[in-house]
């Protein structure tokens, strides 16, 4: 376990590198120290043939409550236009392998938008799910008001938005934000096995499959279909593909290399 300022990073296990965000005091508040540290291990993680997913959690109460609000509260017109944040989010979008959350308690504004970037979410029971900006005099600033809407659609995403509300764990999961809900003490491992499933298929085929599924989100059906084509074509050419189906004619388990 490597304990960084903000963030737990825990030993490779079975290809999945879990991350817990660590800063119970202020729920685990964004603050730049810990959207850096975020950014750094998963760019560290991209490159690591050994990491095949990443599980991001809060631990066992809460996710995380947002923004940092009070290192939020020093930053005028110019400082929010110059802040370093973004390019924070950028690199954290950019990570190409699966990235599975595990969400027990607030996922709020910022909290909410980094669950959003994560591929699947699993959360607990007690779960709550909103973007409270509103309440702030702002609006969601890491891709909310677009990720929100595509993930429950207009009419909660507005809800949400204008009214600062929260959802519960399993009004989001009949909205299609998250996919299971479970009791909180299971959350982690549940999320933990999701993520060593995944870990176990072939890597390339992993990394082009949430590619192609994320461009599903900003082009058109017909670009969509062209990307996923060419994917499809390109991993004809890899040996995993071969062993797929070879172990599937010899009725063995197939041994994937990501080659
Ligand atoms: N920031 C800083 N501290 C926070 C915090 C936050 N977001 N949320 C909670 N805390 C701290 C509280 O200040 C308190 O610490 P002490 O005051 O005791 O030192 C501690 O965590 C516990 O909070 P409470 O005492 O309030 O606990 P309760 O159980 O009563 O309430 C709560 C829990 C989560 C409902 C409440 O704390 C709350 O409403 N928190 C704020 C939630 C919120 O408004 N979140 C949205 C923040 S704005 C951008 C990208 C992203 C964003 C902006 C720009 N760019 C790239 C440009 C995102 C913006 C946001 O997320």
């Amino acid at each position: 376990m490597q304990e960084l300022q903000d963030i737990l990073v825990s030993e490779i296990a079975n290809g999945v590198l879990t991350l817990t965000l660590n800063r119970p005091a202020a729920f685990n508040a964004l603050r730049n120290q810990l959207l850096s540290e975020l950014a750094d291990t998963l760019d560290a993680a991209a490159i690591n043939d050994d990491v095949k997913a990443v599980l991001v959690t809060g631990g066992d109460s809460v996710f995380a409550a947002g923004a940092d609000i009070k290192e939020m509260a020093s930053l005028d017109m110019v400082g929010v236009m110059n802040d370093i944040r973004p390019t924070y989010w950028k690199r954290i979008a950019a990570f190409p392998k699966p990235l599975i959350a595990a969400v027990n308690g607030y996922a709020l504004g910022g909290g909410c938008e980094l669950m959003m970037h994560c591929d699947i979410v699993i959360a607990g029971d007690n779960a709550q799910f909103g973007q409270p900006e509103i309440n702030l005099g702002i609006i969601p600033g890491a891709g909310g008001t677009q990720r929100l809407i595509k993930a429950v659609g207009k009419s909660m995403a507005m809800q949400m938005v204008l009214s600062g509300a929260f959802i519960s764990a399993s009004q989001a999961r009949d909205f299609g934000l998250i996919s299971e809900v479970v009791i909180p003490e299971r959350t982690i491992d549940r999320a933990r096995e999701v993520a060593s499933l995944i870990a176990r298929k072939p890597p390339i085929a992993v990394r082009l499959a949430k590619e192609v599924l994320l461009k599903a989100f900003d082009t058109s059906l017909d670009s969509g279909l062209n990307l996923e084509r060419k994917a499809f074509t390109l991993l004809a050419a890899t040996e995993d593909r071969n062993e797929g189906i070879a172990a599937f004619t010899e009725k063995r388990k197939p041994n994937f290399k990501g080659k």
